[in-house]
């Protein structure tokens, strides 16, 4: 059968299972990387499987989240993972050489293989004809110490480009435009495959924005074929060698197919609060901006930094806005630091900060009270920025800088600029920031150095039946963000799960940890795509900690579905989504026969209050049964033997 190149990977890689939609198989896992937010979880979740060395070709710690160093704690973090990846045989990359996907992509991703990684971006390494997928650190663990992970097969969903942008659009209005049809939720049980002649026109960096942002479609991945611009990319970085032709097969089966003519993108934002808010630039009213941030996974590559500069060339920033600009790895910042594009940003008026994922995650730059920030980069949902009454616009670097000088979001065509500056570069990147594993294990540490900051995980207990009060109703589209906010006051406190859990639901109420502890836990109730967002497994682990025991919802976002099952905290799903009306926060609850109902996919939600009975359901795999049924994916996977 012809089949498509995320088939051929899957191929390629798979251990155990059957090729077909839907079916769970377990696939072998090349590489992984983990950042710094989610490492020292996915870090104490690994010890404890008790393993000598990961079981990938190439395994990466990476700090970029957590490198603004108020207090001791993000210190402590960083050094637990490099402890870590010092015992286990994982190349650690310090702070400052960047944030993961971007290095990764220069530095270590391969076409035709696999990467997991502990952050919803990961899939950026698509660009470079990688399969790429982001899940949560504990999955994360699982194939650093048994090199596989499992996943249902997903259906494809071929985007087939035409023709070629024209100058003024970027990649970035192409992926905005993709999510304003798809919507958030429109690649879930999906993997985004590009073709087309439009391919070509796209350099990897381009094709790497484009795969970034497929997680905000909820995508499991997306992927480009490598071609010459894959060569000539991996040469610039001095790694030909890694170069591999694949593509799909001719007449490949697709799912879906959506035709986009790059000739008519044109430069979008995303408007607030969800990246699939598509509206047009040049159909805005003139919308007056606070800050303007540049930067991120999406868009810091070497060419979006070029283009700003060449915007910026000459000109000023405009009086009310701060601009402030991340680049993506120290490569980049090196390589602009040398040919004179950093001191064209800084006349400007430039605020330049270090390499790391910084506003993206608002760690830092967040905007004053009811402020308006046109960002590059790829969420922006409400609180995320640090300020919960800003408003975010998402657009490309060219419309950021553009809009930067004019103080109001502008299209690019706006200002007249040139790109002459150098493109083929060589990028001859140091190895300073890296340190790469010992091969002789009698020179490693034995113990990891865990500082005041690391606390231990809740542990997981097995599901059963339930008899609790609903303790919170959450409505549609709750992210990960607001399960878990995340901002320069929280991040630090990543391993620390019962101080984040002061925290819970605060964008959306303010007393979430009390209802848990007045009611000793309970259930959480949702409308749409509960747990959108980030990778990060605190969104479970803080629920567990507080005894929820199940989130019953209309649908969930696949990362964190995951988390939760990995967690055994069951994710249930109305049969009839109308269902979700008749409920109420703080009705009893009963779900009984809980091991029968797992197995059968089938359950009856009592509400003793209401004196009704609601039909649920889930789509557990075996395995999922068996993780929920043993008490979460650690102890379903320690011992675990694939046959
Ligand atoms: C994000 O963009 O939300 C993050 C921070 O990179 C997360 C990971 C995390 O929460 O630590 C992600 O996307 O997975
Ligand atoms: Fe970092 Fe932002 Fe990318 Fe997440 S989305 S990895 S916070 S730059």
């Amino acid at each position: 059968m012809a089949l498509s190149l995320a088939m051929k990977i899957f191929k390629n890689h798979l251990l155990k299972g059957e090729l077909k939609t839907g079916e769970e198989v377990a696939i072998k896992i090349d590489q992984t990387l983990t950042q710094d937010s989610t490492g020292t979880m996915a870090y104490l979740q690994l010890e404890a499987m008790d393993i000598e060395n990961v079981a990938t070709e190439n395994s990466l710690a990476y700090i970029d989240h957590n490198i603004l160093q108020a207090g001791f704690e993000n210190a402590d973090d960083h050094e637990f993972i490099k402890s870590a990846a010092n015992k286990y045989g994982i190349t650690f990359s310090k702070a400052g050489a960047g944030i993961c996907h971007q290095v990764n992509l220069e530095q270590f991703a391969k076409p035709g293989q696999t990467l997991l990684g502990s952050d919803s971006h990961t899939p950026t390494a698509g660009g470079l004809g990688q399969l790429a997928i982001g899940a949560g650190g504990l999955e994360v663990a699982v194939a650093m110490a048994r090199g596989f992970y499992f996943v249902k097969v997903p259906k494809v969903f071929r985007v087939n480009l035409t023709n070629r942008l024209n100058k003024n659009a970027n990649a970035k209005d192409i992926i905005l435009y993709i999510l304003g049809k798809l919507t958030v939720k429109g690649g879930t049980g999906y993997i985004m495959e590009y073709t087309g002649d439009g391919v070509k026109s796209l350099s990897v960096t381009d094709r790497a924005t484009i795969c970034n942002m497929g997680a905000e479609l909820g995508a499991t991945t997306s992927i480009f074929p490598s071609d010459e611009n894959t060569l000539a990319y991996l040469k610039s970085q001095n790694r030909e060698e890694d170069y591999v032709e694949i593509s799909a097969d001719p007449g490949a089966f697709y799912d879906e197919t959506i035709d986009i003519d790059l000739s008519k993108i044109v430069p979008a934002v995303a408007k607030p609060h969800y990246p699939d808010q598509y509206a047009v630039v040049g159909d805005l009213e003139k919308i007056k901006l606070d800050q303007v941030a540049i930067g991120s996974c999406t868009n810091s590559s070497y060419m979006d930094l070029m283009k700003v500069a060449a915007i910026l060339d000459g000109r000023k920033v405009h009086p009310d806005v701060s601009l402030v600009i991340s680049p993506g790895s120290a490569t980049i910042l090196e390589k602009i630091s040398e040919n004179g594009a950093l001191a064209t940003m800084i006349k400007a008026g430039a605020r330049i900060l270090e390499s790391g994922c910084g506003p993206c995650i608002g760690m830092g730059q967040a905007p004053k009270s009811d402020g308006v920030s046109l960002r590059s980069f790829n969420r922006n949902f409400k609180g995320r920025s640090g300020t919960m009454d800003a408003k975010i616009y998402l657009a490309s670097p060219e419309t950021c800088a553009v809009s930067a000088v004019l103080g109001y979001i502008a299209d690019p065509s706006e200002l007249d600029y040139q790109e002459n500056f150098p493109k083929d570069v060589d990028f001859n990147h140091t190895d300073a920031y890296f340190i790469r594993p010992e091969d002789d294990h009698t020179k490693r540490i034995k113990e990891t150095i865990k500082g005041k900051n690391i606390k231990p995980f809740p542990k997981a207990s097995k599901a059963s039946d339930i008899d609790k009060k609903v303790v919170f109703k959450a409505g549609d589209g709750i992210t990960t963000d607001d399960i878990c906010p995340s901002n320069a006051k929280l991040l630090p406190f990543r391993s620390n799960i019962a101080y984040l859990s002061e925290y819970a639901f605060t964008t959306k109420i303010d007393d979430f940890k009390k209802r848990c502890e007045d009611m000793d836990g309970g259930v959480i109730l949702a409308g749409e795509n509960y747990g959108q967002g980030s990778s990060r497994e605190h969104a479970a682990l803080i629920p567990l900690y507080l005894g929820i025991k199940a989130v019953v919802a209309k649908s969930f976002a696949r990362i964190h579905r995951s988390n939760l099952i990995n967690n055994a905290i069951l994710p249930l799903v109305f049969e009839d989504p109308a269902d979700y009306d008749k409920i109420d926060e703080y009705d009893d609850i009963r779900i009984v026969n809980m091991k029968e109902s797992i197995e059968k996919d089938s359950y009856f939600l009592e509400d003793l209050t209401k004196n009704i009975k609601i039909k649920l359901k889930s789509d557990f795999s075996e395995r999922e049964k068996q993780v929920l049924l043993e008490g979460g994916y650690l102890a379903y996977a320690k011992n675990l033997v694939l046959e």
